[in-house]
């Protein structure tokens, strides 16, 4: 087989001070009639005579005709970042491996006694799991496959109920904490189960953290609402509650529901499925673009030591957390208001509920501007 048809991006390296040549030329209408997307790369496109040379290669038609400098390093993240915007995305191909074999790891985790095995119990349909009023009944985390009503499948991970440490005294429990925390690392999605007549632990606090900072689905839910009996208005005042506490996480599901009586966990299941979704969806790096320049538009980032903070391009790099690679020429001059103004803006315009987006903020220059770095 030879190289190209291995490839998924062809990179044609051109020298921006000789040519282009005839075989530029030979070798560009090869490559546009091999149908693999192909980046032209003007190397030594620095200096006066480098960068008027660069500009001889749109000659060739191809879509991207990139300026860069092999010797000094320049161009090197928007080529990169090129080729990754131009690779069908990997994420995006196993969703759908994913969405054939529907399998989303679940894992329940929350206070002791909070329920976690009798809502499991409820999702298998069956009484599979040891559950009793004492807590710490559960010590290990097992995986349950389960294919909901809908014919969705998860699996379903039982978790061993997180305490504070200070009350840990028993070794065995304690392992059964890291467990519970492995558990939710090998998660898509975590179920973090609060008990309704307990309200919000500092644990639970700790706990989203950690499964958010982990690149975790989060689906709050809010268990036992059976003992509250509660209609609407008590919905409404126990949510107040929760993102009082979770001020930073409200982009999230919440679900009232009952593992004794069943009622709302179907919904629980629908969630955690969207929750899902959302955290692989993919974006385009052209509707992500048009995106920015409004944000940006809107609300441009504010001088720094006298200077012109430019934020230009961006591009979306992976899912599971969705992660956004941003190019600037003030990388480190981006504080935290205006990461989360962005951030606030693309839940706005594109969801995301429940999952961390990730921004990354590099240095890039525009190869297409002398003036950069000024
Ligand atoms: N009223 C009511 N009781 C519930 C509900 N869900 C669970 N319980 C009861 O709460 C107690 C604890 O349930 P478990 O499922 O064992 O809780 P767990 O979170 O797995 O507990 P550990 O494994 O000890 O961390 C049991 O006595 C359950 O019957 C519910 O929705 N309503
Ligand atoms: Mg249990």
């Amino acid at each position: 087989m030879n190289p190209v048809d291995e490839a998924d991006v062809v990179v044609l390296v051109l020298d921006a001070r000789v040519g282009p040549v005839t075989d530029d030329l030979y070798l560009a209408d090869l490559l546009r009639r091999s149908g693999k997307p192909v980046v032209c790369a003007v190397n030594k496109s620095d200096g006066h005579e480098g960068r008027h040379g660069y500009t001889q290669f749109y000659a060739l038609g191809m879509e991207s005709v990139l300026a860069i400098s092999a010797a000094h390093g320049t161009g090197m993240e928007v080529m990169i970042e090129t080729l990754l915007a131009t690779i069908p995305p990997q994420e995006e191909v196993s969703a759908e491996a994913g969405e054939a074999e529907g399998v989303v790891r679940v894992a329940v985790v929350g206070c002791p006694n909070a329920g976690k095995s009798s809502l499991i119990n409820r999702l298998l349909g069956e009484s599979r799991l040891v559950t009793s009023e004492t807590p710490g009944t559960t010590r290990d985390s097992i995986d349950m496959p389960c294919v909901d009503g809908r014919g969705r499948k998860m699996i379903l991970v039982d978790t061993a109920g997180i305490r504070r440490k200070s009350r840990i005294s028993m070794r065995i429990e304690k392992y059964s904490v890291i467990a519970a925390i492995k558990a939710m690392d090998r998660a898509h999605v975590v179920v973090l189960l609060m008990d309704a007549e307990r309200g919000v632990t500092d644990q639970d606090q700790r706990v989203a953290s950690l499964a958010l900072d982990g690149g975790k689905g989060l689906v709050f839910a809010v268990n036992k609402w059976d003992r509250i009996g509660g209609g609407r208005k008590e919905e409404k005042v126990f949510t107040q509650g929760v993102w009082d506490a979770f001020p930073h996480f409200n982009h999230a599901r919440l679900v009232f529901l009952s593992a004794l009586t069943g009622k709302g966990v179907g919904k629980l299941a629908d969630q955690v499925h969207l929750t899902y979704k959302e955290g692989l969806r993919h974006i385009s790096t052209g509707v992500l673009n048009r995106w920015l320049r409004e944000a940006v538009d809107k609300h441009p980032p504010p001088r720094r030591m006298h200077r012109m903070v430019r934020i230009r391009y961006i591009t979306q790099v992976s899912s599971l957390p969705p992660t956004m690679l941003i190019f600037t020429n003030l990388p480190e001059q981006i504080h935290e208001t205006y990461r989360r103004y962005l951030e606030n803006q693309l839940r706005e315009s594109f969801g995301f509920g429940g999952v961390v987006i990730r921004l990354l903020f590099r240095k890039g220059e525009n190869p297409f501007d002398p003036k950069e770095g000024e």
